[in-house]
């Protein structure tokens, strides 16, 4: 699966930090360097736009949105951070692929660097996450399973249920996650 990061450069020092923090994410996962693509945009507001476009690509099994906006002396602040926040959404019901919303909002310079890699966490590094986790859902899914297991591979340890779903003890479900090769 190849996934895409779309940063905005807007207070870009932090958004640095949030990139970081999700190409980490995704390593994790053992995705490889060909399975990630970091695009940089302008602002957050751009962030929407591009996530489409990957989208329409039909290349991408999940799309990490990273930005910074921190509140200024007008409500500029708030038409950036809910155009970026409902467009991202959009996208991702628009065309099914997850798109998820490493945003920080804060009050302050102060508080987005504590959500970038502070002590706070790491906006980008939950999103990246959240777009593993849905990305595996959607397959999930398209495999024809609802709980993570397929009900056409009947397992060992599974048992079929009336409806012909397969129950997996969560001792033999494994992590929610998938570990291994299945992200190379
Ligand atoms: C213009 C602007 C302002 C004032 N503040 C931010 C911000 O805090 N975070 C951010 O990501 N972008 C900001 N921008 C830029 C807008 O997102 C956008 O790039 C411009 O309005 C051009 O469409």
């Amino acid at each position: 699966m190849r996934f895409a990061i779309v940063a905005a450069r807007f207070n870009e020092r932090i958004t640095q930090r949030l990139v970081a923090g999700a190409l980490g994410a995704l390593r994790a996962a053992r995705l490889g360097p060909d399975a990630i693509e970091v695009h940089w945009v302008p602002g957050s507001f751009e962030l929407p736009q591009a996530a489409g476009h990957l989208a329409a690509t039909g290349r991408f099994a999940g799309i990490v949105c990273v930005g910074v906006v921190i509140r200024g002396q007008t409500p500029h602040f708030e038409h950036i951070a809910r155009e970026a926040a409902a467009g991202i959404r959009q996208v991702a019901i628009e065309y099914g692929v997850p798109a998820t919303f490493g945003v920080i909002t804060s009050l302050t310079e102060e508080q987005a660097w504590a959500r970038a890699g502070g002590e706070v966490g790491n906006r980008g590094e939950e999103a990246a996450e959240a777009a593993l986790q849905m990305a595996e859902w959607v397959r999930s899914i398209q495999d024809g399973g609802g709980t993570g297991a397929n009900p056409r591979r009947q397992s060992a340890a599974g048992e079929r249920t009336s409806r012909g779903h397969v129950h997996l003890d969560q001792a033999t479900r494994g992590p929610r996650r998938p570990q291994g090769p299945r992200y190379k």
